[in-house]
């Protein structure tokens, strides 16, 4: 049987995968056929990325595909958010790609909300307030180094600059540059006006192209590498964007958790909310595919757990061994805000989460209990977000479904089922490669639409329940 393979590229804050799917018996089938580490790693005073790196694993990931005899019809890529480099006028990379737990944009909102205050700019963009927001990363640059701005001809995101690796084709996907705070909600292009009242030359983006299209073939040079050419087509670039469209929702009640390094927690939306409320809330709007808004919060995630382990040891402590010893101090009252800013890139995630339970009444906290608080706080963060989600849109939600590595974790599943009283269904677990094929297959014909594509997902992973246990059932 001669089955259509394709391939997407999901390149996480931790970690690049390329994954081969195809459709067979009417179920979507994949296969891993290459993984690479991906970090964050001091460079000239700032973390960056390798972006050099992440362009030579993206190629040799390819050409692994040729030695498993499954070239694929066409490829996608797609990462986290907000990250860009800057290209001057022979196409050459300007500078390094600095990653969003860089420190560089410390002041530089308080800084821009003097001329511009954050009330003005979420109604027009819709996008949360965050440190690292791509908006803010450009003032950064601005200030600290002017020069590379104005060298500067082509502004692109990272899965846009990897694309261009590929391909020589400077292009911008509408969903990643949703993340910029540049992209107006509404217009779903580039707000020029904004850029021209913050300074930052608007000549330097490209007309916002959507996922689906094909970009280009592979560059002779990369052809060379690979052994064959494929097309390259726009993924649903922002990692989160393809996540939420792999969630195989049975129905229009169902919250939405895409939950890696990230937890993204919240809805799709026809059109973008930019009240007041939702402001205060610190809801975003990210622009997805087909203009289905992602409404949510971006919640701290398992980075908290991820550094702990990092800090214990990966190589003594498993995930499954964090969760053992949380499992022994259940019942420790200790909590934190998640979203606590001094979780974002602390020295020492354990030191960090000492002194948040230290400011709230919470001293000398044990390991366990340590762990205890991050996992039950990550719930309680859940919790809070479905009763603020349904004060806003006025909904009541039944159900809840987790994709991405998270979705592994029953003891976070079972803590959020009762936390937030809703049945949680978890998987599949690749949910963001899954999302980024699924939009390969509908460009090609091989699926009918997102519809379409979310009941062969439900049909072709497994997907394990978790009831809310009650109140009496959990305190024992
Ligand atoms: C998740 C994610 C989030 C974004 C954060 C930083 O991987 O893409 O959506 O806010 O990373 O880019």
């Amino acid at each position: 049987m001669n089955l259509k393979k394709y391939l997407a590229v999901d390149i996480g804050a931790s970690s690049g995968r390329h994954i081969l799917g195809w459709l067979e018996d009417g179920k979507l089938k994949l296969s891993e056929v290459y993984r690479f580490k991906n970090g964050i790693q001091p460079r000239s005073g700032h973390f960056c990325w390798d972006a050099d790196g992440l362009r030579e694993n993206v190629i040799r990931g390819l050409a692994k595909c040729a030695q498993v005899d499954s070239v694929p019809e066409s490829v996608a890529i797609d990462t986290w958010g907000v990250d860009f480099v800057l290209l001057d006028q022979e196409l050459n990379r300007i500078g390094d790609a600095v990653a969003y737990r860089d420190s560089r944009t410390q002041g530089i909102p308080e800084a821009l909300e003097e001329t511009l205050s954050f009330e003005a700019l979420y109604e027009h963009t819709g996008i949360q307030k965050q440190s690292f927001n791509t908006i803010y990363q450009l003032l950064a640059l601005k200030k600290e180094a002017p020069e590379q701005l104005e060298q500067a001809a082509h502004f692109l995101m990272m899965p846009d600059y990897l694309n261009f690796c590929l391909t020589g084709v400077c292009a911008n996907e509408y969903t990643q540059a949703s993340t910029t705070a540049l992209v107006g909600a509404r217009e779903k292009a580039w707000d020029t006006a904004l850029m021209e009242q913050v300074g930052i030359p608007a000549s330097i983006f490209h007309p916002l192209r959507m996922a689906g299209d094909a970009l280009s073939g592979l560059t002779p040079a990369v052809r060379a590498q690979t052994g064959f050419d494929t097309t390259v087509c726009l993924a649903p670039s922002h990692d989160t964007a393809s996540a939420f469209l792999a969630v195989p929702a049975r129905d229009e009640n169902a919250v939405f958790l895409s939950s890696g390094t990230w937890s993204l927690f919240g809805v799709e939306l026809t059109e973008p909310i930019t009240t007041p409320e939702s402001r205060a809330q610190n809801f975003t709007n990210e622009g997805g595919y087909q203009y289905r808004y992602r409404y949510l919060r971006n919640i701290m995630g398992l980075w908290m757990l991820q550094s702990l382990r990092r800090e214990l040891g990966e190589e003594q402590y498993s995930f499954g061994a964090l969760t053992q010893l949380a499992q022994r101090a259940a019942n420790y009252p200790g909590r934190v805000d998640v979203n606590d800013q001094r979780f974002l890139a602390p020295d020492s995630m354990a030191d960090a989460v000492r002194t948040v339970l230290s400011d709230n009444g919470f001293e000398n906290p044990t390991l366990e209990e340590l762990l205890s608080c991050v996992y039950h706080s990550l719930a309680d963060c859940y919790a809070d977000s479905v009763r603020a989600l349904e004060k806003i849109t006025g909904k009541t939600y039944t159900s809840l479904n987790i994709v991405g590595g998270g979705s592994q974790d029953d003891y976070l599943n079972q803590l959020t089922a009762d936390a937030t009283g809703l049945t949680v269904y978890a998987g599949p677990t690749e949910g963001t490669a899954i999302g980024n094929l699924a939009v390969q297959m509908i460009a090609d014909g091989a699926l009918r639409d997102v519809q379409h594509a979310r009941d062969v997902i439900r049909e072709s992973f497994p997907i394990r329940v978790f009831e809310p246990k009650r109140k009496d059932e959990t305190e024992c």
